[in-house]
């Protein structure tokens, strides 16, 4: 068994900074551990074709460093997967960090023993640690979420989830391709897949709304702006709230005349990405507000889609304006005008089951030679359950959060002493562009277990009291906004037949949620007790 004094469960964004902090900068012995053979996390796993960060690539990185920011080069506005793999290699190499990261290793359990104040914890492939702290590092969409769809096991043609896609690509060459999910994977794969396949049929729940990407190389002077302006960029990264390149506009749409509104949408249209949604304070609070963003994107569909009764299809979206996680897109709708493509609008036509030649709906069979599941993720709660974690009394995670996740800050867990979690449940997450929600967690984290060695405790641990009220805060924060409102969304685990129906994310803000967290860590760790 290894004793260390820290174990970091993952290598993505927040597993390799998580390590480089406790590693270097307080010298403690840290070791990382992922099932994986690489690094990368999310950007490991997400290989399907057309996959590409919706973040600007200026913002999608480490910014904790200047040598990071200032040896990296990004090729394009929206880095795709591969550069984003490389960007990750590129900074596990750069920080020395592969000595201490054990790839092909994916924790089982993890025990807390209280008579040592100490985590015991397995592995697969049967290695055993012991160490003072745990941390996740799992990632919030990271558990695919594949349907049980019956008949799978009859089909007889080639199958793949997006989220677990082969390190050898797919060859849709001259096949007959049948795409289910029209969430963010589904509509960047549907252009790209379109263009090689002899068919492509689109398997359409939830029609979407999308913005479109204008994705573009980028220029020598952006590059050279972006690093000489590093500072003033994360700046706005970190005081606004959602940790985007951009600041949401403090004006109502509804205090705008509509001639002057659908001209700036247009403006934004054009721009393309999320600086869109960030047009009026309030498109993600007021009904009305968000009507008229909606409204303009129901229309740019029926604009781009040539076939009446397909466009009606696509727009005919029934939840507000990015109350749902907003897509961008390189070429979505036009897609729909090619002749190798089709929708089934299985709102209409449920799938039945998949047969041995392809997908049964309740009024046709379509044949195919590949079904591709861009069916998304057990998102923020599901990579954390799979494991055994057992904390204090025997406490199960799983037991613990049978009616939903239950944490103090997102950052940990009562009952769950010394574990941390990067990005949990109750902390702004995947309501912000990652890295610099990520960046923020490692860095509370590691001041606070700098704050504990220097003052020799043992155990930091949450109490029921700071869960309750912390969800008490985080229920508030999403009944400020829309997002709540939409029952059919992974914010609240309605993709997961069986999940406990609770908005998990925290909506109050990144920039409101670090300012709570600076004061909660100046205030002796306000919430949670030593010992
Ligand atoms: O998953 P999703 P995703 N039968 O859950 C449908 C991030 N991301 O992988 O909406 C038929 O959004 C489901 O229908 P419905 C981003 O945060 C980031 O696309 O549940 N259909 C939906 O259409 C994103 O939000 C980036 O009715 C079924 C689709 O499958 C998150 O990951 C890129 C079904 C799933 O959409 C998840 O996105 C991509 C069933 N049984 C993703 N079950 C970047 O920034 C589900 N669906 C790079």
């Amino acid at each position: 068994m290894e004793k260390l004094d820290a174990i970091i469960i993952g290598s993505g964004f927040s597993g390799m900074y998580q390590l480089y902090s406790l590693r270097d900068k307080l010298g403690l012995k840290a070791k990382v551990l992922d099932g994986a053979s690489g690094v990368g996390g999310t950007w490991f796993w997400n290989r399907y074709p057309g996959a590409r960060c919706d973040s600007e690539s200026h913002t999608y990185m480490y910014y904790f460093s200047k040598d990071l920011v200032d040896e990296w080069e990004w090729s394009e506005r929206y880095p795709q997967q591969p550069e984003i793999l490389r960007y990750m290699n590129f900074v596990a190499d750069r920080l020395k960090l592969r000595s201490d990261i054990e790839l092909n290793t994916r924790m089982s359990q993890a025990h807390f023993d209280a008579a040592t104040n100490r985590w015991n914890i397995k592995t697969e492939n049967g290695k055993e640690y012991n160490a003072k702290y745990l941390i996740t590092a799992v990632g919030c969409l990271s558990s695919a979420n594949l349907p049980k769809i019956e008949g799978l096991a009859d089909f007889k043609g080639e199958w793949y989830h997006t989220g677990q896609w082969p390190h050898e690509g797919v060859d849709f060459t001259g096949k007959r391709v049948a795409l289910i999910g029209t969430g963010s994977t589904g509509i960047q794969a549907t252009p790209v897949i379109a263009a090689t396949a002899k068919h492509l049929t689109v398997f359409q729940r939830t029609p979407n709304y999308s913005l479109p990407a204008c994705n573009a190389p980028l220029t020598p002077e952006f590059k050279k702006y972006a690093k000489q302006h590093a500072a003033d960029i994360y700046k706005i990264m970190t005081t606004n709230t959602n940790g985007h390149g951009f600041y949401i506009e403090d004006v109502s749409a509804l205090d705008v005349a509509e001639t002057e509104r659908v001209k700036a949408y247009e403006e934004k249209w054009k721009m393309g990405g999320f600086q869109f949604r960030a047009l009026y304070r309030d498109i993600l609070t007021s009904a009305a507000a968000n009507e008229t963003a909606a409204e303009f994107i129901r229309g740019k569909i029926k604009e781009i889609v040539k076939d009446p009764k397909v466009a009606e299809d696509l727009a005919d979206i029934d939840h507000p304006f990015a109350a749902k996680r907003p897509p961008i897109d390189s070429g979505y709708f036009e897609a729909f005008n090619r002749d190798n493509v089709t929708l089934v609008n299985i709102r209409k036509t449920p799938i039945e089951r998949l047969t041995t030649k392809g997908v049964k709906t309740s009024t046709q069979e379509i044949d195919a030679d590949v079904v591709v599941f861009a069916t998304g993720f057990d998102a923020m709660t599901g990579s954390l359950l799979k494991l055994d974690i057992t904390g204090r009394d025997n406490r199960k995670l799983k037991d613990y959060w049978h009616a939903g996740p239950r944490t103090y800050l997102g950052l940990q867990v009562p009952g769950f002493p010394n574990m941390f979690t990067i990005t949990g449940p109750g902390s702004p997450s995947v309501l912000c562009n990652m890295p610099p929600a990520i960046e923020q967690h490692v860095e509370w984290i590691t001041n606070c277990i700098q704050y504990m060695e220097g003052k020799h405790l043992a155990v930091i641990e949450t109490t029921e009291e700071s869960g309750d009220s912390w969800q008490t805060e985080v229920d508030r924060a999403a009944n400020a906004t829309l997002l709540p409102t939409v029952k059919h969304s992974w914010y609240l685990g309605a993709n997961v037949p069986g999940k406990p129906r609770v908005f998990m994310p925290y909506a109050g803000g990144l920039a409101h949620y670090r300012k709570i967290c600076d004061e909660v860590a100046q205030n002796g760790f306000k919430g949670f007790e030593f010992t």
